[in-house]
């Protein structure tokens, strides 16, 4: 698991180069190797091996000889150089997303500013306005940017977790007496971030484990060593592992306790107390007598509920929906069988349409929506009009030959800055797909910005708005957008709206996608992988639709090749009929 510390070498250099205001392409190049190698699901180590370190994207015969020099000194010759050259102050502003290393060495050298805590309180007392380049948006900005700084300090992106806390159960199953052992806690609740992983054992000899556990490899630190609970930190994130062993006569119950979330505990304590009972982590009693929690059925069945999914569990209503018998049947992870929203190499992605497919069919999915970007979009490789027609041939001729899976020639289409499409309507209406996104213009206000998706789904060939909120965890806020409003419209027009399922994005959120599904407006789920790899981020956005209470037919891609291909054309008929 070293490629979160390639990538932020990889990033850290680029921020001391641009420091020292070295050549913008190379700075690019290093941030570029960063972003890639961050979001890849396959190890560096194991690409290196196999002498496939130049298939990531991005990556030339330079950088892989680089992070072979990582892999293998555990940092770079030419990181200590710049290090040695640029003050580490410096360094830690380039932390705070939003603030360039060009304005923070202004503030390092003019104000003599060093830490973050300054920078604050520099930014609310107005004394960084006074700099030639800055104005009282920039202290705006750099405020905004320490909130998010701070927040992403303490919770980090279930994508990037999940991985960690799976392979940590993985090897104590192998290489310790484990029985029973499950993920706890927000990450099987499934949460879009998580502060910590949970992990539960049962186990006849838990100081074995417990010797396990504190000298796995990816332990930096060792918190607590005890027989029913230890803590480690580990070298991903510094993020905190706290194990438990469990008596295997309550294990149910501890496994609903840990699970959360602690509103969700709190209506279920109280539904036990109503009862004469006493519900907690060692079980369920009445009086002193222990009467149940070896399974978590149990503790539901005690308080007269059906066993409630880890994903409501959050006192959004599950409660009383269980009660009334109301629990919605949530759509199942091995029901969406599509991925609507891919890169291939007709744009910026990486990865030919055949490798596309034959990733999915691994996956065991049916069909996926090949989305490149428009002509428009230069730096992303946007697919000009003339090419269009070739890019469909290549997919029409896959198709015949392909008997499992399918392919669908799409477009993620920019939606521009005064709201019209970057493909005129006669070139829309040759894709299968039309999925339409905004990329720029973010700084619009609310109203503008909501006008012009409004105007994008109003097209009869456009069947989606992708990422519809442009938050990116931990980097970037959702851009001003009245989302309220584009679940109306989208419910007006039958436009679907993405839950796009890049681990970075999950964007409609849960929140997000409950309000959409309530509105009746259909959902569509994408990776927007850019290699293919990325593809397996598809469960998160599953996860997001289930923490969203969505059924199987909320959720487009449950749909198969022929229905899904129909009901697209059923949208655009539709909204045709409807402006006549
Ligand atoms: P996180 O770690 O912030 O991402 O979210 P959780 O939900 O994993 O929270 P965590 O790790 O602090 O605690 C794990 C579970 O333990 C939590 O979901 C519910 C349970 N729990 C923790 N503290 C309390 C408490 O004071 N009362 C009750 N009823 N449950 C608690
Ligand atoms: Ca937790
Ligand atoms: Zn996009």
């Amino acid at each position: 698991m070293k490629n979160k510390e390639v990538a932020e070498i990889f990033r850290k250099v680029a921020a001391l180069l641009e420091i020292k205001g070295d050549n913008p392409y190379r700075i690019r190049a290093y941030q570029r190797a960063a972003q890639n190698i961050e979001a890849l699901t396959v190890e560096l180590e194991e690409l290196a091996a196999q002498g496939k370190l130049e298939r990531i994207p991005g990556i030339g015969k330079d950088l892989a000889q680089k992070i072979k020099e990582i892999l293998e000194t555990g940092t770079l010759e030419k990181y200590e150089e710049l290090k040695r050259e640029i003050p580490p102050e410096l360094l830690k502003f380039l932390e705070i997303p939003g603030f360039g290393p060009k304005k923070a060495k202004v503030v390092y050298e003019t104000l003599g500013i060093k830490t973050i805590e300054e920078l604050e309180k520099a930014c609310k007392e107005h004394r960084l306005s006074q700099l030639p380049g800055f104005g009282p948006k920039t202290e705006e900005n750099i405020l905004k940017g320490i909130r998010l700084l701070k927040q992403k300090k303490g919770r980090l992106p279930l994508g990037l977790v999940l991985p960690w806390a799976e392979e940590i159960v993985s090897l104590l199953k192998k290489r310790s007496p484990v029985d029973r052992i499950d993920i706890a806690g927000s990450i099987r609740r499934r949460r879009e971030t998580v502060k910590d992983i949970d992990i539960l054992v049962t186990s006849k000899d838990p100081l074995k484990v417990m010797e396990v556990f504190v000298s796995l490899p990816m332990v930096e630190e060792v918190l607590l060593k005890g027989e029913t609970k230890s803590s480690v930190r580990l070298r991903y994130e510094g993020i905190q592992v706290d194990l438990r062993v469990v008596d295997p006569v309550c294990y149910g119950a501890a496994l609903a306790y840990f699970t959360g979330s602690k509103a969700h505990n709190i209506r279920i304590r109280e539904l036990g107390v109503q009862r004469g009972l006493k519900i907690n982590e060692y079980g369920i009693f009445r009086g002193q007598e222990r009467i149940g929690g070896q399974e978590e059925e149990e503790v539901f069945e005690a308080v007269g509920l059906p066993w409630i999914p880890p994903e409501l569990r959050e006192d959004r209503g599950e409660i009383e929906a269980a009660q009334a018998g109301r629990l919605p049947r949530l759509v199942e992870y091995d029901e969406v069988i599509g991925d609507a929203h891919v890169h291939s190499k007709w744009s910026d992605g990486s990865s030919s349409i055949e490798e596309i497919a034959a990733f999915a069919r691994k996956l065991g999915l049916k069909w996926v929506g090949i989305c490149d970007h428009s002509q428009g979009l230069k730096v992303a490789g946007g697919l000009p009009i003339e090419k269009i027609g070739e890019k469909k041939e290549a997919i029409r001729n896959f198709n015949k030959r392909s008997k499992d899976v399918k392919l669908l020639c799409g477009t993620e289409v920019d939606i521009l800055a005064d709201g019209s499409l970057d493909y005129p309507d006669e070139v829309l209406k040759e894709f299968d797909l039309v999925i339409a996104s905004i990329h720029s213009g973010f700084k619009q206000d609310e109203q503008t910005l909501t006008e012009r998706i409004v105007s994008a789904m109003k097209n009869p060939f456009v069947h989606c708005i992708g990422h519809p909120t442009g938050r990116l965890l931990g980097e970037r806020e959702p851009y001003p957008v009245n989302i309220e409003r584009l679940i109306k419209v989208a419910a007006e027009t039958k436009t679907a709206l993405e839950i796009n399922a890049y681990y970075k994005r999950l964007d409609l959120n849960d929140i997000h996608s409950r309000a959409a599904k309530e509105a009746g407006v259909k959902l569509l789920i994408g990776t927007d992988a850019h290699i293919v790899d990325q593809m397996s981020y598809l469960h998160l956005g599953v996860a997001v639709a289930r923490r969203g209470w969505c059924e199987r037919d909320d959720i487009l891609n449950t749909l198969d090749y022929k229905e899904f291909l129909n009901h697209l054309r059923e949208i655009t008929a539709w909204k045709l009929k409807a402006r006549s």
